[in-house]
């Protein structure tokens, strides 16, 4: 493992709303399309350079609509050039196609999680079916797969997956520790998932409620990237509720503090291997 220093800049991703948080737990979830350009904005100027989407109905409740998706994509585009990454996880219980349908949007990337697991008292659907037609549906809209790992398990049936040709490593891949059915938030557990990624991956990792900010300080330190934001977290610290855009700033001072610089958006596309914004004639803030 590299040394801090010695490392690739830091790229941050903020998922700003998830599906399982809901309005009457915060006020600073972006439910609207215009809400989240107003904080894709903000969380850029902050230092993220991914922003993994969901989208919410007026009224808070969960939507994975193409239209609905298509407007939170035009505002974050208006507002920002993060590299725009979809949720195909959805919320629990979603339907197969209604996860898949927002890829025909062709956004940078989405999320295409790696396995089933237990999601609090309900269960997150994810089985072999399921993610390989997800994965040919990013492959006819080309989109890059975000590989999300909450179990170790998934990374093998991720290289089931790449044994049956619906994937190549070296891929992005990023572990979601401490969800409650899942694998802990631990610093031995994430060790253990990095030493078992296959070569040239590069890794983030999302830390659930109090785990997010030891995860992601552990993963600065360890030459990873790192995930924040109030799908995640919903708390700044104990009893102080978060805005998205604080999360993302404490994550970057404390990597400039450790000597690593914060990747901007086009930077992250160059580590990633994705085209650069300017190359699909997208506006960004400057311009
Ligand atoms: N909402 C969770 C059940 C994803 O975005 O791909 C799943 C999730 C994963 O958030
Ligand atoms: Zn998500």
């Amino acid at each position: 493992m590299r040394t801090v220093g010695d490392v690739d800049p830091l790229i941050v991703t903020c998922a700003p709303v998830g599906a399982e948080v809901m309005p009457d737990q915060t006020p600073y979830l972006p439910i609207t399309p215009q809400a989240l350009g107003e904080t894709a904005a903000a969380i850029r100027t902050a230092g993220a350079s991914i922003v993994h989407v969901h989208c919410r109905n007026d009224d808070g409740s969960n939507t994975h609509a193409v239209e609905r998706f298509r407007e939170a994509y035009d505002a974050i585009r208006a507002q920002s050039d993060l590299i725009v990454q979809f949720s195909t996880g959805g919320a629990i219980g979603m339907g197969a196609q209604e996860r898949a349908a927002v890829l025909e949007l062709r956004p940078e990337m989405a999320s295409l999680t790696c396995g089933s697991v237990n999601f609090g008292d309900d269960i997150f659907e994810n089985g072999f079916p399921l993610m390989r037609m997800l994965l040919r549906r990013m492959h006819e809209y080309g989109v890059r797969p975000g590989l999300e790992i909450f179990d170790k398990g998934h990374l093998a049936n991720a290289r089931r997956l790449e044994r049956e040709g619906l994937l190549v490593f070296p891929q992005h891949v990023e572990f979601v520790l401490g969800v409650p059915g899942a694998l802990d938030a631990t610093v031995q557990n994430l060790c253990d998932l990095v030493d078992d990624l296959p070569a040239g991956c590069t890794w983030s990792v999302a830390g659930i409620g109090r785990a997010q900010l030891p995860m992601a300080t552990a993963a600065i330190a360890m030459g990873g990237h790192v995930r924040v934001g109030l799908e995640d977290n919903l708390y700044y610290s104990k009893g102080r509720l978060a805005r998205n855009e604080e999360l993302v700033e404490r994550v970057a001072r404390i990597a400039r503090e450790l000597g690593r610089h914060i990747a901007q958006p086009d930077e992250a596309r160059a580590m990633l291997g994705l085209s650069p914004i300017s190359a699909a004639g997208v506006p960004t803030p400057s311009s």
